[in-house]
């Protein structure tokens, strides 16, 4: 086993049993490409246990996640199916190492885009948007990495519930937005914090994805990327967010 191999199977293990372990990363000796592999290895892993790739997660397109996070540079990942979780469900916190929990907004594609795409191209791609919340965990201990560990990680993904799908024919470049927790608004924002049009978030999928050689493929789910800071979970709370013309979506934390 290679070192690579062995960093995917340290993080899909930690990932696996819900325990956080050291920084794979210490010297900042990582390049990029190589914590790409190791992302692309950890989710073979998975595939390989039976899990199906849905899609794709952005990362850092909003100022508020990069200054929450102490990194600027755009991030994704790779989402599998056992990652979606049903909306107004109950998920067990077992399954977590310390969960964040943000406010984001769903692509689901109805033709495969690839490459450098426009805007509009990327928008007539789109089958549907709905509001999402995406549940981040990071692997590493105390939720600290640099640029490569968390890549490696595959961008802190854990879990993300969608609501309902809604036309994308409608203006969705600043819709308001609200997260609750127990019913108290905790961060209130807009998708236009995204990139300044979440369409800017697909677009740079569309790109990375093809680069990596797994271009966006029709009914696929992208995530645009936390539009608010994170918030920290914890048992029994009720997490919902609110999303002005697309409505709600949300799940309860077994206590
Ligand atoms: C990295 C993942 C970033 C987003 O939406 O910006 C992300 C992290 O914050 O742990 O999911
Ligand atoms: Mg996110």
């Amino acid at each position: 086993m290679n070192n690579l191999e062995n960093f995917a199977r340290i993080l899909d293990d930690a990932a696996l049993g819900s325990q956080a372990v050291a920084p794979i990363d210490p010297d900042n000796a990582l390049s990029l490409e190589d914590a790409y592999r190791i992302q692309s290895l950890s989710i073979a892993r998975r595939l390989a246990r039976g899990e199906r790739r849905v899609g794709v997660k952005m990362g850092f397109t909003s100022r508020a996640k990069m200054a929450q996070m102490g990194l600027s540079d755009l991030i994704w990942g790779r989402l599998t199916d056992t990652m979606q979780l049903e909306e107004g469900g109950e998920i067990d916190p077992g399954r977590f190492v310390h969960p964040r929990v943000e406010p984001e907004i769903a692509f689901l594609l109805k033709a495969p885009l690839e490459g450098n795409v426009s805007a509009p191209q990327a928008l007539a791609a789109v089958e549907a948007i709905a509001p999402a919340l995406e549940v981040i965990d990071s692997r590493y201990q105390d939720f600290k990495f640099n640029l490569p560990e968390v890549i490696a990680d595959n961008a802190s993904s854990s879990a993300f519930v969608l609501g309902t799908w809604h036309t994308p024919q409608c203006n969705f470049n600043n819709l308001g937005l609200v997260l609750q927790i127990d019913g108290r608004p905790v961060q209130v924002g807009s998708t236009a914090a995204l990139l300044g049009h979440p369409l800017r978030s697909l677009v740079a999928a569309a790109r990375l994805s093809a680069a990596a050689g797994e271009p966006l493929q029709a009914g696929w789910i992208v995530l645009a990327g936390g539009a608010t800071p994170a918030e920290w979970l914890k048992p029994g709370q009720h997490v919902s967010v609110e999303m002005q013309n697309l409505g709600c979506a949300g799940f309860q934390l077994r206590a």
